[in-house]
Parts: C-alpha cells; structure tokens; sequence
C-alpha cells in the first residue's frame, strides 16, 4: 500500500500546519515527526496528550509511521474517565509537549516529550514498510447509551479511504487550506481536520482554540475550506447581521463544510443570506468515519447529509413509513471495539452490514435525511457524543445524590443541552447545580457536565421500578 501521508516525502518547504505563531513545512513535520519514530518502534500502543498544538501532530504523524496505534487523549479528561482510557488501552507510553502538565494517572507511564524540530540534519527515516492497511491506526474513545466510553479501533485503510473518498467529492487538494478550531481528540478534528490536509499535500491553520474572529481572520488570510460542527456554524451565523468583514470572509471561501450533528436549516439559510455560500454537510460517526457528503458539484440540500460517499454501501434497515435506521459497509469502518467482542457483535448485522443508529429517509434520488437516533440516551451538544447512563452513574456517586436521570433538551447554540433531574439524599440541604456540574466535569468530561439541574422529590417510575424519561420535562 502507499504511504498515509506520501507529502511527508515530498512537500519539503511548504506550510504544512499553522498554530498561532507557530508554523511547521513538510519537511520540519518530517524530521521531528521522523526522529520521534524512530524511538516508538514497537511500543506497543502509545497515548497522545492531544492538546491543539503543533506537538500533537507531531506526536500522532510518527506514531502513524511508526505503524503504532495511536489513543489521543482529551487533556480535560476527568479522573474516573481517564483511568477507564488508561485501563482499557493500555498505552506503553504517553506523547505530550514539553509543557504539558499530566495528571498524576499518567505518571506510571513512560512520558516522551514531543519537539517539533528535529536534531540538525535528521531527515525522514528511509522509508520503512508501510504498515499492514489492516493494522490499527488509532484508538478513539466514544460514548455509548450506558457504561464508560468504547474504544473504537480504526485501521490505517479506513482512514485513506475516507479522506481520498471527501477529496473526490470536495475537489480537496494541495492547494487548500484549512481552518478549524476543534478539538484533536476525535475524528473529526484530527483526522478530517489534520490528517486531511497533510495526505492531500494542503496545509492546516489550527485556531487553538474555535473563535468567529478567527475564522474571518484565517479566510480573508489565504485560508479555502472551514470545517466546523453545528454550534460554531451557529455562532458564525449569529454574528453575521453585524460584521460585515466575516460575511466577506465567508463568501471568499471555496468550502464550508460542517459535520458531527445537525446543521438547522434556519442556520442554513442565515449563512447562505449573509454570504451567498451554501454549508455543504457531511455525516459520519467515529466507528465508521465517513459516510456521505454532499458533492462540490452536487447540489446544496439542506436538511440532508447528502449521499453515499464512493466505497461507501449505505442501507435503510426495518424501515416503517420510508423512515428506517441506517446501515453501512465498505473499508472506512472500524474492526471493533477494543476488549469488547460482543459490544462489537452487536454493532454489526448478520451480513456484516455496521447498524449506525441512526434513523433516516431517502429522498427520491438517494440525499440521506437524517430524522433522528434510535437511543434517546444518547445526547449529541456542540458536537460530542455523551452517554445519559455514563453522566447519571458519575452523579449518583456524588454523596448528595440519590437519583439521578440525564436528558438533553433542544438548545439554539448546542443543538442539545444536557439536563440532570436529581432526587437529593436530603432534600433540605440539595447540592447546588454548580457543584453537580463541578463533579461531572471532574470525573468525566467538561462537555459532559449538566448545563441545567432540576431537584424532584421522586423520578417517574413504571410498575417495574425503570425510570420513565419521557415523563420528564416534555422530553
Ligand atoms: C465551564 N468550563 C468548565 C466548567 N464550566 N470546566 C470545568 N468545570 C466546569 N464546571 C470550561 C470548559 O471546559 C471550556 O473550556 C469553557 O469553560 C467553555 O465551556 P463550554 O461552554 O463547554 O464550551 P463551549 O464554548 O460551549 O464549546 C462549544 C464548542 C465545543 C467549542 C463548539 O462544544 C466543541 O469544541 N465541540 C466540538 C466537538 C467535536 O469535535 N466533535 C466531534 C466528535 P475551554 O473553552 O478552555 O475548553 S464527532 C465525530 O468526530 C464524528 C466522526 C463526526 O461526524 O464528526
Ligand atoms: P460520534 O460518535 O461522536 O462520532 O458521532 C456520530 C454521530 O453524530 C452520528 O451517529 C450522527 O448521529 C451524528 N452526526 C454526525 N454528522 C452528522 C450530520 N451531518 N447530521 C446529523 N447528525 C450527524
């Protein structure tokens, strides 16, 4: 097979990424990223503390030519999170900035700090084997409707079949430049926002971290393409009415791409007054990577996810009143779920086709609708994917708590809030929701903390003692 990223070998003095100040060419990436390789030679699987800095790209290009799987780290990872990823993944080492202050979890293992210049002269290493297409490229932790986050194994075929599949169907080349400000922990920002541009030859410029005055900033600035999830195409559109400069930025761009939950037509439609662009949408998941887009040269739809991308089969399954859950196959799919043999079981139909959970409808020439999830217990705000059963497990263990159930409700600026109804252990003295937000944060995730709290004297209950979430709220 050819190399993941064949620019490392011959883009030499061009920008391949941008973090502030802070620039690397192809050939700088290729040195650091050559020499650290080198040390991580049969490491087994290695973590990568992946902060949004040039060193996380470093850390994640020499794992890649290492061929060692690499498990990025979320650095706002709570305690009791952390060590389920720890535990789960087993990482040999841990990849980090100089900088980078690690909690005490990861003082067991072994800490390489990541440079981002290589010793004078190092060049890439002759070009060894390219890894196995089969073998594993990353670890990627994602949340399910119960229990702790799975991590799902992506091969290194999945990740270039998906990124060649975006290039066919967004003309994506070595002259487009990215800009983005989303997290390198997940699919999204790391592999669509940094590994797409580098296999392509382009560039990436990284916000550090998402802000609108940074995008109009970077796209009046050279920069071609955005990508970005619901809630900063949010933020973009809000915005517009009142600066004039990021509507100009904006309409000077070649692709606005956004992805990870649902862009709403009425932010569609705002983007689209203020700027003459339409928002291409793209729908993927972290176990299948991508899986439609709509074309460059296909026309804008929105309310759709568009279609099928090449290599990519696509089905509605039990389908009732033209609505049905979608289900895929192709090469950009996972193999599994680390240590999880029957959670990938049942991932997967008899045939081998991937059941996404997601419902959708078919328009009449293929455009994929998507009308929602089959599990109400999975929550989708700013973008991630969060667990309702891994949020109330962390609250319930809170010593305030007696119940506890998590919903999310529609939010303009999340697409979904989270909401924790709690039953306190001593209904005189309830904690406060800023200290149940503090905990889950804590323990989990920052994203994962309740943006609302609500104090009931009891939940809903069936005869069988479950709890009954649509008697929540209006939920
Ligand atoms: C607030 N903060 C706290 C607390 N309250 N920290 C600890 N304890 C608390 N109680 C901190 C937060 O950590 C954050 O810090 C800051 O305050 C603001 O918090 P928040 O309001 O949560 O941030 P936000 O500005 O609302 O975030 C919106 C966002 C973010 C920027 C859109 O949600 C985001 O980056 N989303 C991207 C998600 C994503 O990439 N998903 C891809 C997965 P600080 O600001 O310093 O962090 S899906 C995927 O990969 C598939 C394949 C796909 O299809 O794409
Ligand atoms: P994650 O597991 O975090 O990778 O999130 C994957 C989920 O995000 C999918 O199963 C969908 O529910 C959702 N998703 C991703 N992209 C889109 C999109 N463009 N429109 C609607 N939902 C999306």
């Amino acid at each position: 097979m050819s190399p993941l990223l064949p620019a490392l070998r011959t883009a030499d003095r061009k920008e391949a990424l941008r973090f502030g100040e802070h620039s690397l060419t192809y050939a700088e990436l290729a040195g650091a990223a050559g020499a650290l390789a080198g040390r991580l030679a049969g490491a087994g699987r290695v973590a990568v503390w992946a902060t949004p800095s040039p060193e996380t790209v470093v850390g994640v290009v020499a794992a890649l030519l290492a061929g060692v799987p690499a498990v990025p780290l979320n650095p706002k990872t709570g305690e009791r999170e952390l060590a389920h990823i720890l535990a789960d993944s087993a990482p040999t080492a841990v990849l980090a900035a100089p900088d980078a202050s690690l909690p005490p979890a990861l003082e067991a293992l072994t800490r390489i700090d990541v440079r981002t210049t290589a010793e004078p002269g190092a060049e890439l290493p002759a070009a060894e084997p390219e890894p196995d297409p089969a073998s594993p490229a990353f670890v990627v932790y994602t949340s399910g409707t119960t229990g702790p986050p799975k991590g799902a194994v992506l091969p290194r075929r999945a990740v270039a079949v998906t990124l060649d599949a975006l290039a066919e169907v967004w003309a994506w080349t070595d002259r487009d430049v990215l800009v983005h400000g989303l997290p390198l922990f997940h699919v999204h920002g790391l592999i669509l926002g940094v590994l797409g541009p580098l296999r392509r030859g382009g560039s990436v410029r990284h916000l550090g971290r998402f802000s609108v005055e940074g995008v109009a900033r970077e796209l009046s600035a050279g920069a071609t393409m955005l990508f970005g999830v619901p809630t900063m195409y949010h933020r973009i559109a809000e915005s517009l009415d009142t600066d004039r400069e990021l509507a100009k930025a904006l309409a000077g761009a070649r692709l606005l791409v956004s992805g990870s939950a649902a862009l709403p037509v009425h932010d569609h439609r705002r983007i689209e007054a203020a700027t003459g662009r339409t928002v291409i949408e793209r729908y993927g998941m972290t176990e299948t990577l991508m899986n439609t887009s709509v074309r460059v040269d296909g026309e804008p739809r929105p309310g759709t996810v568009g279609v099928p991308l090449p290599g990519v089969e696509l089905r509605l399954a039990d389908e009732s009143d033209g609505i049905g859950e979608i289900q895929v196959r192709g090469p950009h799919l996972f193999t599994g779920y680390l240590n999880r043999p029957e959670a990938t079981a049942a991932a997967f139909t008899e045939d081998g086709w991937f059941r996404t959970g997601d419902m959708a409808s078919l328009d009449a020439d293929g455009y994929v609708r998507i009308v929602g999830r089959r599990a109400t217990d999975l929550i989708k705000s700013g973008g991630y994917k969060i667990g309702a059963g891994e949020i109330e497990n962390a609250l319930l263990d809170h010593p305030a708590v007696r119940e506890a159930a998590v919903t999310g409700e529609p939010d303009a600026d999340l697409g979904e809030r989270i909401v924790a109804w709690v039953v306190a252990a001593d209904p005189q003295a309830p904690p406060t929701a800023k200290e149940l937000a503090a905990h889950v944060a804590a323990q989990l995730s920052p994203h994962k903390r309740p943006r609302t709290v609500r104090f009931l004297q009891a939940l809903p209950r069936n005869d069988m003692g479950k709890i009954m979430k649509r008697a929540l709220g209006n939920g």
